[in-house]
């Protein structure tokens, strides 16, 4: 690769898909290149998550503001990292975790440190004059992953009386993922008409799925799988179904005591979730089940996992946070079998890349996803094909946070041509 070197870095605030102030970088190149990145930011967050900064101000978005931590970019990052090597990226990442010194990065800010990590990757790829994911993935970079699509919102993503918070149809029978993202759009369309012929409300929530009022939590899986049908497609077979519960926001001591509030289902122990889920595991063709139990309930979440492990996959995001120091916890005790990977939960492009060869080396599975407030940005459709992990969640088939990481995935499939690979496992 050509020498070439940092020569600035700027940033601005910028709204997210919620509009809440986020966090824009710019970066340049001796050689001239430029290069854009925008971070995301989520509600349902886990405890130790990497900080995001907030101004605080509560003259100014509510106290939203980011302008500390677009002024860190500008005065502690930049100047650190002038003259730097663009293509040493976890030297680049290495250097803002010092800077700023602290475990959670809440000196600088998570959101300053991204952006500019993010920014730095793109502007390297884009010198280097090849795409993202490859520059991030090497040559081997060439399966397109499974759009877990959020067709159906509650939880703390919606104003609804569901309690869990995201329900995903997986087109994991399709041929290639331009065909897995028309099975579940078009499975979309129909739970829209199917909403609407009851009754029932269509606007959607955060990530884009509609977010009616249902009988119940399995009403909404039931209503998944009659839109599954209607739309022509075999439950199990073409489209299985992912839940991620984001068990947190119904929690009431983080130690195994839950109540299911939105839906009135009430007080629930670990061990009722666990039987709940392994009902529907048993009647439903469900793949995949995030978050099942509160990210302090590490003993629940075990025995989950003994339960359920072998037939599904368990995903830990509020507990592991992408950050290997819970990864490993959960890696030791048997907590799950797979993470959730969130670039802004750990803060720089290499250390999520850490977080992803952990899981690997473990025979983990790992789950790259979007935040619930996201940007116009398509990194993540890069990153997830970059790290080949096979599926990935970013959203519904509406709004256009969301749509833009998929275009961007039809896009990497048409560039690959013959050598895009499309399978769940
Ligand atoms: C989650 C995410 C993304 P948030 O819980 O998995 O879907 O939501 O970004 O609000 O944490
Ligand atoms: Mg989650």
């Amino acid at each position: 690769m050509k020498t070439t070197t940092i020569s600035a870095i700027q940033a601005m605030e910028i709204l997210d898909s919620r509009g809440n102030p986020t966090v824009r970088v710019f970066v340049e190149l001796s050689d001239g290149t430029t290069s854009v990145a925008s971070v995301p930011s989520g509600a349902s967050t886990g405890e130790n998550e990497a900080i995001e900064l907030r101004d605080g101000d509560p003259s100014r978005y509510a106290g939203k503001g980011v302008l500390q931590a677009i002024s860190n970019v500008k005065e502690r990052l930049a100047p650190a990292l002038f003259g730097m090597d663009p293509y040493e990226q976890p030297l680049i990442d290495r250097t803002m975790i010092e800077l700023d010194g602290t475990p959670n990065k809440s000196s600088l800010g998570a959101n300053a440190i991204l952006g500019v990590s993010m920014a730095v990757a793109r502007a390297a790829a884009v010198s280097a004059n090849i795409p993202l994911y490859q520059y991030l993935g090497g040559v081997g970079a060439r399966r397109i992953p499974i759009p877990c699509m959020n067709i159906l919102n509650g939880g703390e993503h919606a104003d609804n009386n569901v309690d869990f918070q995201e329900f995903m149809a997986v087109p994991l029978g399709a041929p290639t993922f331009r065909e897995g993202l028309r099975y579940v759009a078009e499975t979309f369309h129909m739970l829209k008409k199917i909403l609407k012929d009851r009754g029932l409300a269509t606007s959607v929530g955060d990530e884009g799925g509609f977010a009616p009022n249902l009988h119940s939590n399995e009403d909404a899986i039931e209503t998944i799988i009659q839109a599954i049908e209607k739309a022509g497609y075999k439950p199990g077979e073409d489209i299985a179904i992912a839940v991620d519960s984001a068990a947190n926001s119904f929690a009431v001591d983080m130690k195994g005591s839950y109540d299911l509030k939105w839906s009135g289902s009430g007080k629930m122990q670990s061990s009722d979730l666990i039987t709940l889920a392994e009902e529907w595991v048993a009647k439903y063709p469900i793949i995949l089940w995030e978050d099942p139990l509160a990210e302090g309930d590490w003993s629940g979440f075990s025995q989950f996992t003994d339960r359920l492990g072998k037939k599904i996959e368990v995903v830990g995001d509020d507990n592991f946070v992408t950050n290997t120091q819970y990864i490993r916890r959960g890696i030791e005790e048997g907590t799950a079998n797979s993470s959730l990977i969130k670039l802004n939960q750990i803060g720089t492009v290499s250390e999520a890349i850490e977080a992803v060869r952990m899981c690997r080396d473990a025979g983990w599975r790992y789950f790259i996803s979007h935040r619930s407030g996201e940007t116009e940005d398509s990194f993540l459709a890069d990153f997830a094909v970059a790290m080949d992990g096979g599926h990935l969640k970013t959203g519904s088939a509406s709004r256009g946070e969301r749509i833009v990481k998929y275009n961007r995935l039809l896009e990497i499939e048409r560039e690959l041509g013959e050598a895009a690979l499309y399978y769940w496992k």
